[in-house]
């Protein structure tokens, strides 16, 4: 079916400074903890020069505008801004967002600017990070120099980007430092204390009535039980209290409910442990969940799942060799493959009726509150053709623009059942540094050739551009029922 994007939805596409800037030694930049565990031996790749967007900024900002990209999702490095402990300010670090933010503008582009995306100062890190007392006030401190010196003319805040994925492979998958393996006890109080303080940038920011918006961008991953039993079905509510419940419950109801509370304490008894907020926090959340304007949903995946009483077993599949990953939590569930669902080589399902699922679904559970997609897009091994006839280099990444039509259409298909999204953001600009996965597994709009730093539209990009322009998309209707959750 041929559908018009509404003329206001905004259409988008997104980086995080980390996996794009490079520069990592720059301008007295503080070091990262991903500095270092980039740094150790077994590392294959690091973030040094990345994409180098710290160094090509301009280019690539006026490139989006020639694209019709007209929004631009960016994260400032708390590493650039806070020097220290003491939480010393660098100025030439506030210099180079102000430059950024000063050129999207320029340039008709709206930034929608996040604060923290996984990059923690070592100086943090080293304390303990989320788990540590006084991070929450580090974070608040930093939080208060980036809306004094941008609030007036970043008007798209999110305090933070996919906290459950933080910790969830900090202390769970054990792929992200400290690389702690199936600590889930850690996670939940980790992801606590990170609500907390979005909770608290949320208020601080509506203290200092600055004239934008500010949200939170969820990692959302729909998960259904493998049909069969009701033991399915409680594993599958299990590891949906922890992947979505618990942050969307604090962050859009204000509190967790006795429901997502029975199950987070049933995960815990696990290890011995056990889960209740202080009432003083509770009360920011509600706080801040009245105030919050908008809810970011990142899509890429979603979960089926069976009960599972084995041992812990968690294997990541780095290389992109398909069907190499496992996931079993002992009590909790495991997660696998369906056979009717498609994977990408990283065996991530590739399901839009998850999107469709999680957009109804916030939509008809909690307060009301605009929502966009902050995130979705798909990571593929690519490289540079030769040139063809004209010149021209270009990825023919069909793909791509097959995944991302068919998520469009999946979000036009819940705004149609009275779901308000305002907008939808391309994962990523250009190719950046994978987390987990290095540069070989490529989600940009432009491609990267990292031997020079050259940037190459795609066909998807041309594709977007055309769509940004005309608004009309061919939908893909049998999106709802092709593929359905059992
Ligand atoms: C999101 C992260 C992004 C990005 C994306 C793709 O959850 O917010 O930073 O990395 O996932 O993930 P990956 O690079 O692991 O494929």
């Amino acid at each position: 079916m041929i559908r018009k994007l509404p003329q206001d939805f905004v259409l988008g596409t997104t980086t995080a400074a980390y996996q794009v800037e490079g520069s990592t030694d720059a301008d007295g930049r503080a070091p990262a903890e991903w500095d270092c565990w980039y740094n150790r031996p077994s590392s294959t790749f690091d973030g040094k020069t990345a994409s180098e967007f710290y160094i090509h900024f301009k280019e690539d900002i006026a490139r989006c505008r020639q694209y019709n990209i007209k929004a631009l999702g960016i994260s400032i490095a708390w590493t650039r801004i806070i020097k220290n402990e003491q939480g010393e300010v660098n100025e030439a670090g506030l210099a180079f967002y102000r430059e950024v933010i000063d050129c999207c503008l320029e340039n008709g582009i709206e930034p929608y600017v996040a604060l923290y995306h996984f990059d923690s100062p070592l100086f943090i890190f080293e304390e303990g990070e989320w788990l540590a007392p006084n991070t929450v006030e580090q974070f608040l401190h930093y939080a208060r120099v980036c809306f004094k010196h941008f609030g007036s003319r970043v008007k798209h805040w999110i305090t933070m980007k996919d906290p459950v994925s933080l910790v969830v492979n900090e202390y769970v998958t054990g792929l992200f430092p400290p690389a702690e393996h199936y600590e889930i006890s850690k996670a939940v109080h980790a992801l606590h204390k990170l609500l907390v303080a979005h909770a608290r940038t949320v208020n601080l920011y509506k203290s200092m009535n600055l004239p934008g918006e500010i949200g939170i961008a969820h990692r959302a991953e729909a998960v259904y039980p493998l049909a069969g039993s009701w033991k399915n079905e409680r594993a599958a509510a299990l590891d949906d209290a922890f992947t979505n419940r618990f942050l969307l419950d604090a962050v859009m109801a204000g509190g967790y409910s006795p429901k997502t509370l029975t199950d987070i304490n049933d995960i815990l008894a696990r290890d011995n442990d056990s889960f209740a907020p202080a009432q003083a926090e509770l009360a920011t959340l509600r706080e801040a969940a009245g105030r919050m304007d908008f809810l970011g949903i990142n899509y890429y995946t979603s979960h089926f799942c069976e009960a599972w009483s084995g041992e812990d077993d968690i294997q990541h599949n780095a290389s992109g060799l398909r069907g190499s990953s496992s996931y079993a939590l002992h009590g909790v569930g495991r997660r696998l493959a369906k056979e009717d669902v498609p994977t990408t080589d990283w065996d991530w399902s590739i399901f839009p009726h998850g999107l469709y699922d999680m957009l109804l679904r916030i939509h008809e559970e909690y307060p009301a509150k605009p929502l966009y997609v902050t995130e979705n897009g798909l990571g593929l091994h690519e490289q540079l053709p030769e040139p063809d006839a004209n010149g021209a280099r270009i990825v023919e990444d069909d793909d791509r623009i097959d995944y991302i039509r068919q998520h469009l259409s999946a979000v036009l298909d819940a705004m149609d059942e009275g779901v308000d999204v305002r907008g939808y953001f391309v994962w990523s600009m250009l190719d950046a540094m994978s987390w987990l996965n290095g540069y070989d597994k490529r989600y940009g709009l432009f491609f990267v050739d990292y031997k020079n730093q050259q940037r190459y539209p795609k066909k998807s990009a041309y594709w977007f551009r055309d769509l940004a322009k005309s608004r009309i998309m061919l939908t893909v209707d049998a999106l709802r029922t092709s593929v359905l959750a059992p």
